[in-house]
């Protein structure tokens, strides 16, 4: 049996992403909370010189990156299993959402999130501006389908669905995107989902 350990922050949407992949594979693995000071250390920094979270060690493998992360364990765990389709076809829009997750999630609804809970020094009219033109184009896409890719969830799904759901947080309000509701209720009922905490909503949203 494989030994898994997981440096994370509880609040971080990108760490979210493999909670969530780990949880509905059922395995488990070792915490640990991975504050500033510990990602800021010559230890962390051995595991991943960018000092960021997350981090998964997999019997002395180690692995950063979420997107990095999902693949390694979809292919490791659970080939057959339809989180990465084997379909080059399907594959390949898979690996679309996961750059919309890097770029305009990240850039967008996440910057925002990032400036109004944590003070970022990111820019807000710029995520605001992001987020406005990626939302649309989302709520498009998921008006005539279920899951990003195919016909079941994916881990596109997984590492797009935290910082959308938490695009309130950063002041940018989903009222107005029935699509993108939907579809974030039917990951959130997935077997083995997990919940980010919430924070307090600014005024904006
Ligand atoms: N591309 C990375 C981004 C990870 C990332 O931005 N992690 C944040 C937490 S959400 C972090 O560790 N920030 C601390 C820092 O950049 O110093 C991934 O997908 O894992």
């Amino acid at each position: 049996m494989s030994s898994l350990t997981l440096y994370g922050t509880e609040l971080s949407g990108h760490v979210h992403r493999v909670r969530l992949l780990l949880s509905m594979l059922g395995l488990s693995a070792t915490w640990i909370e991975a504050g500033a000071d510990l990602r800021n250390s010559a230890e962390f920094r051995a595991l991943n010189p960018y000092g960021q979270v997350p981090v998964l060690v997999d019997d002395g493998t180690v692995i950063s990156d979420s997107h990095a992360i999902l693949i390694w364990l979809v292919k490791r765990y659970a080939p057959d299993s339809g989180w990465l389709p084997q379909a080059l076809a399907e594959e390949v829009q898979v690996h679309q959402w996961l750059a919309k997750a890097a770029g305009e999630i990240r850039y967008g609804v996440a910057s925002a999130r990032l400036i109004k809970q944590f003070n970022t020094p990111e820019n807000y009219a710029s995520a605001v501006a992001v987020a406005q033109k990626f939302l649309p184009q989302l709520e498009a896409h998921l008006s005539d389908r279920q899951w990003l890719v195919g016909q079941r969830a994916t881990i596109a799904d997984l590492a797009c669905y935290a910082y959308v759901a938490c695009a309130p947080e950063g002041g940018i309000s989903l009222r107005a995107f029935p699509a993108i509701n939907g579809w974030l209720a039917r990951v959130a009922a997935l077997p083995g989902f997990i919940a980010l905490p919430a924070l307090p909503l600014p005024a904006e949203a």
